[in-house]
């Protein structure tokens, strides 16, 4: 009832916003229980922001945004306790950082980061103090690939 409520005031700034940009929102049911579980927001047919309910009890738990040059952010709460666990961050569809909290403490105890697809950085807590720890980092090394790659006959 009160999540409801939320939305129609969400969907009432929306409509108000629509003078400046049209943002349209689709609205599924993925489990066929009456009830919303799946949002997508598009600003001038192009997708803007995904929100979903993917354990149907009424509350969210993933959140995908879309931004400019190809930037992609998803948002998980993997355990459902309303507190994100998991973020992956996209650049030209391709993920340049992921972090993850596993014990779900509130506490990221993973993080990746990528340049063009492949991983540079990697950082864990594995003493469990907390702290990230760096286990990879080749952040600062040149790509050399494409000088030793052979060229084409
Ligand atoms: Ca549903
Ligand atoms: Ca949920
Ligand atoms: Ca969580
Ligand atoms: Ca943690």
């Amino acid at each position: 009832m009160y999540k409801s409520l939320i939305f129609y005031i969400t969907i009432l700034l929306l409509s108000l916003g629509t003078a400046v940009s049209a943002i349209e929102v689709k609205e599924e049911d993925k489990n066929g229980d009456g009830k919303t579980d799946l949002w997508v927001y598009y600003e001038e047919g192009r997708p803007l922001r995904i929100e979903s309910d993917r354990n149907y009890d009424g509350n969210l738990d993933m959140w995908i945004s879309y931004k400019d040059k190809g930037k992609k952010l998803t948002e998980v709460d993997l355990n459902f306790d309303g507190e994100i666990d998991m973020r992956s961050y996209y650049e030209y569809g391709q993920r340049t950082r992921f972090e993850i909290d596993v014990d779900y403490d509130g506490k990221i105890d993973q993080r990746s980061q990528y340049r063009n697809g492949r991983l540079i950085k990697l950082e864990r807590d594995n003493d469990s103090d907390g702290e990230l720890e760096i286990i990879l980092d080749i952040s600062d090394r040149q790509q050399t690939e494409q000088i030793i790659l052979p060229q084409h006959e």
